[in-house]
Parts: C-alpha cells; structure tokens; sequence
C-alpha cells in the first residue's frame, strides 16, 4: 500500500470505520442510560510516564459531541470544569450556567457529578488527612458539589478515595483515617438532604468507587467488598444514601470476578451506579473500552445485571487510546465503545430467552429424581451423575451465541494451499 498523507488519513479512518458496519443509530443509542464523563472524552494521554499527546478540550466541545453521538448523559468531575481557585465563587456559578445551557442544547443531561480529592497538591495526604483544615475543606468540596448535582439536575454523586491510604508505613492510623473520611461523606449527605429538601428534588445516591492500587501505594478501602464493610461499620450517619459504584477493570485489577463483585453489591441492595470498561488482572488502571478484551466476561456481566433489573448508568469511564488527534476519539473510540456495549446488552438478552440455556438451567436446579437417603453422599452423585455437564454446554451456548456461532458460520473463506 501506498503512504497516505495526512490530508488523507482521516477520509480513511472514516471509511474504515463506516465498513465496519454495525453502528446504531443516535436515537438508539439515547434509549440506554449510558453516560459520558468529561475526563474521559478530554483525556489527553497522559500518564506517569507519558506526555500528553492531545490537545485539551472544553465541556462545550465534549456535549456537543456526545449530543450528536446519542450519548445522552453526562458526568463530570467538579474540578474538570471549574478551576480549583474559581470553587464556591461567582465564577464556578458563571461556569455551571453555561453547562446547563450546553447541556439543554444538546438535548443531553447530566447524571453525575464527582469530587476530585486525588490530583490539587491540597490532596497530597488524601481526603482524610491529619490536618483538620484540609478534612474541613474536603468537606466544602463534596457539599459544594451536591450543590452542582442538584444544580445540573443529576441522581448519583460517586466519589473515588484512591488518596485515602500511604505510601510508607505506620505513619497512619487505618482506623482513625476511616473515621475521618466518614466525616466527609456524612457532611455531604447531610447537606444533600437540606438541598433536596429545599427544591424539593429527590436525594443525590452517593456512589463509593473501589479502585486496589493508584494513586496511593496502600489503599485503605481497596475493592468494592471493603466499601460495603465500611458503608455497613456505623460510621456513616445515613449509610442508606450510600452505595457502590464498582468499575469493572478495578475489580479484575485485583484479581477479583467483576460478575461475583457486582452480585455482592447486588445482593447488599448497593448497586447504585457501574463505570465500564475493560483491561487485564493484576496490570495497572489501563482503562480499555468496554469489551475489546474480555467479550465473554462482559456478555455473562450483562446477562447478571439484565437478570436483576439493574436500571443504574452504564459509565463509560475509560480512556480513549493515546493517539495523537482527537479526530479518532469521537469517530472511532467513543461511537464503538458505546456499539459494543448495546450489543452485548442485546445478547445478554438473547441468553437470557434462549431455550438451551433455559432448560439446561432448569434442569440443574431440578437435580436427579432423588428418593433415597439425604444423607447418603453416594447415592446423591449418582442420581445426578449426567447433569453437571450442562455446566459446559451452557459456557458453549454462551459462546456461541458471542460469536454467531449458533448460526453456522456463514462466511466461507478461500481455501488455502
Ligand atoms: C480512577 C477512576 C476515576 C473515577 C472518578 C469518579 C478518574 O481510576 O476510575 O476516574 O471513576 O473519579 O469519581
Ligand atoms: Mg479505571
Ligand atoms: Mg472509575
């Protein structure tokens, strides 16, 4: 193939891209409570050891897009729009104004708002440091944003103490610090309730993100498990506003099965809120869009939380790769990622209606038609002796059906050799 020059690289990705096929259409994708954050559309591929390589870029641009898109919500960390210095002055109400009406003319809303406690050098001790001013202005920063929630219309606030912990060891007492970190999200729940009370609009649903490692080397509430522990210790004043907002790369991260993670939030009546996404175990935070690693873990994702009625945001809290335009980010990355999820949405529903996997279900909790001893081990294995290799033919529907196998496979390529 010939070089393509720059003039011509986009025309190129474009008709790739519209080769791929596949794509729903805006109004579809508006039918999914699929929310866009502003970090991640203005991610500019930056990291520890990396530079930037995007141009940044402002909320006007990122609703706009995800407006024309069909992404028809909105999140944003407070920090990602108003400067740290502008916070509770004229100018963050200058600034929250215009997002309304960006927001209005996109025909997008906003589902949730976030306290950044992790990157302003006031954080370097985390939320729930010793210094009683910065646990006093934590404070401040988490009721000024349910402030904005209420403001921009959103349900959930989440909040991501991946600060709250140390590097170096002894220096800080776990339990204290917990404590201290409770105060913070006491306050903004109590402050809620005043606001919502006032404008007569619902309570906020504050969403606790477990994240195992980063930006802290030791993190004091590392996974989702240890959230529900510390929503349920007493420390919280209304514990019943507060519940999980698991990321699915955070809990493979640690080794952990997001599926079995969001069925103990589930079964805990916690599952508020879910940020999706993809990557590998025991790696860093790599933040892949949803399903371009583990498809099949994320169709089985889908079939848990479509069995139970899940009606929370799907938050695509990921990070477009780092390329070196943004013209692939809302052409490629965003669109596909939101592409990929509705696809395994609709299978997850042709799991749950397929009568293979229906009847092999059943068959299993029916189990062999027992009449002997209870208690006679042998006996039990014998009368159910053929029926756990459903277990397997159920993992191969599920495949199937992943694939299009279940249809034959349909396209035939030249023979080789
Ligand atoms: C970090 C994250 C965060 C949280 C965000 C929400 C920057 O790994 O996932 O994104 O999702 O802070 O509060
Ligand atoms: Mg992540
Ligand atoms: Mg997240």
């Amino acid at each position: 193939m010939k070089p393509v020059p720059v003039n011509e690289q986009q025309a190129l990705v474009s008709r790739l891209m519209s080769a791929c096929g596949g794509a729903y259409s805006p109004e579809t994708r508006r039918k999914y409570f699929i929310s866009g954050p502003q970090w991640a559309a203005a991610y500019e591929g930056h990291a520890l050891f990396h530079a930037p390589t995007r141009p940044s870029i402002g909320f006007e641009d990122v609703i706009r897009h995800y407006g024309e898109l069909g992404i028809g919500y909105w999140c944003t960390h407070d920090t990602d729009v108003i400067p740290t210095e502008a916070i509770g002055k004229q100018q963050q109400a200058d600034i929250v104004g215009r997002i309304k009406a960006e927001l209005a003319a996109n025909n997008v809303n906003c589902s949730m708002v976030t306290t950044e406690t992790f990157h302003h050098a006031v954080w370097a001790a985390g939320p729930a440091a010793e210094s009683p001013e910065v646990r006093e202005y934590a404070k401040y920063r988490v009721r000024n944003t349910v402030d904005i929630g209420h403001e921009l219309g959103a349900s959930f606030a989440v909040y991501w103490p991946g600060s709250l912990g140390y590097f170096v060891q002894g220096a800080v007492e776990e339990t204290e610090t917990l404590r201290w970190y409770a105060q913070a999200l006491n306050a903004a729940c109590e402050r809620d309730i005043e606001v919502a009370k006032r404008l007569g609009r619902p309570t906020l649903k504050h969403c606790l993100e477990a994240k195992p490692f980063e930006p802290q080397a030791e993190i004091l509430l590392p996974t989702s498990d240890a959230m529900l522990a510390f929503i349920a210790s007493g420390l919280l004043t209304h514990p019943e506003m507060v519940g999980l907002n698991p990321e699915y790369l955070h809990e493979l991260m640690w080794g952990g099965a997001p599926r079995a993670a969001l069925a103990r939030a589930l079964v805990n009546g916690k599952l508020f809120h879910f940020d999706i996404n993809d990557g590998y175990r025991l790696k860093h935070d790599v933040d892949i869009g949803v399903g371009l690693v583990n498809p099949l873990d994320w169709l089985n994702v889908l079939v848990l939380l479509r069995s139970h009625g899940y009606n929370g945001p799907f938050n695509l809290d990921y990070k477009p790769p780092r390329t070196t335009s943004q013209f692939g980010v809302f052409e490629v990355s965003f669109p596909t990622a939101v592409d990929r999820f509705i696809t395994l949405w609709e299978m997850a529903g042709e799991a749950l209606t397929d009568s293979i996997i229906r009847e092999a279900t059943d068959a299993l909790k029916a189990g062999g038609a027992f009449t002997g001893d209870p208690h006679d081990a042998a006996a039990i294995v014998e009368a159910n002796k053929e029926l756990l290799t459903l277990h397997e033919l159920i993992a191969h529907r599920l495949v199937q059906i992943l694939l299009g196998l279940h249809r034959g496979r349909v396209i035939s390529l030249p023979v080789l050799g």
